[in-house]
């Protein structure tokens, strides 16, 4: 199995530890969809990660895609999504809450890669506040839970990218429920084997600690 895309991509780093949560074993092909984009283009026409190629050549695209498709080999016992019921409605809603908060931190840093003089303030303001939404809802509604599922996976990877990118909208202390969450995330195994680049993982770390 082959999964296409770098860890600095939250949709590929939630991926990369269901993978590792579930024990699936796979190979990373670190490829970025703008120096790679012609080679990422073979696995998917959009030119979008992440990709995961299975063992027999299928090709899945769209982390929400493959995650099911996981969760669907895993089996009722171990699934990182519950399968019915309000568990599941749970955890979809901080999951698409969640991911939804991803976007609007990526369209923030495609925005960036745009010439300054083309670049929206507004466009950019209105993606803060919609981020700030997001992560007000999932620290308002937050439970520790006594198990690690999706709602844990995606709401870390995605803290993670938004500290990466627009470091004041969560900054340390502003959300201490998701950061002693995220802590706790960052530690385990599934998620140092999926690095982060810049020392951001023990940085989330150390701000548990102090949450
Ligand atoms: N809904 C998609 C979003 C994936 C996504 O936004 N991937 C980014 C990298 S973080 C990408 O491929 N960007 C290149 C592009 O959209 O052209 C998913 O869940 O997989």
């Amino acid at each position: 199995m082959k999964l296409i895309g770098r860890y600095d991509s939250p949709f590929v780093r939630r991926v990369g530890i269901s993978l590792h949560l579930l024990g699936v074993p796979f190979e990373q092909l670190p490829l970025s969809v703008f120096s790679d984009a012609a080679e990422v283009r073979k696995f998917s026409p959009l030119g979008r990660v992440p990709v995961l190629v299975l063992a027999d050549g299928e090709v899945l695209v769209d982390s929400a895609a493959i995650l099911d498709h996981l969760d669907e080999v895993a089996g009722p016992g171990r699934r990182l999504i519950p399968a019915e019921g309000s568990a599941r409605r749970r955890v979809l809603r901080t999951v698409v809450t969640a991911t939804g908060a991803a976007d609007k931190a990526i369209a923030i840093s495609y925005e960036r890669r745009r010439p300054a003089a083309q670049q929206s303030a507004d466009w950019v303001d209105r993606c803060r506040v919609q981020i700030e939404a997001a992560l007000g809802e999932l620290e308002a509604g937050w439970s520790t839970a006594t198990k690690t599922t999706q709602a844990e996976i995606t709401t870390a990877t995605m803290l993670a990218y938004v500290r990466r990118v627009e470091p004041a909208i969560a900054a340390e202390g502003r959300y201490p429920r998701l950061d002693r969450m995220a802590a706790d995330c960052e530690r385990l195994e599934a998620f140092r084997a999926c690095p982060l680049a810049d020392g951001i993982s023990a940085r989330i770390v150390d701000a548990g600690k102090r949450a």
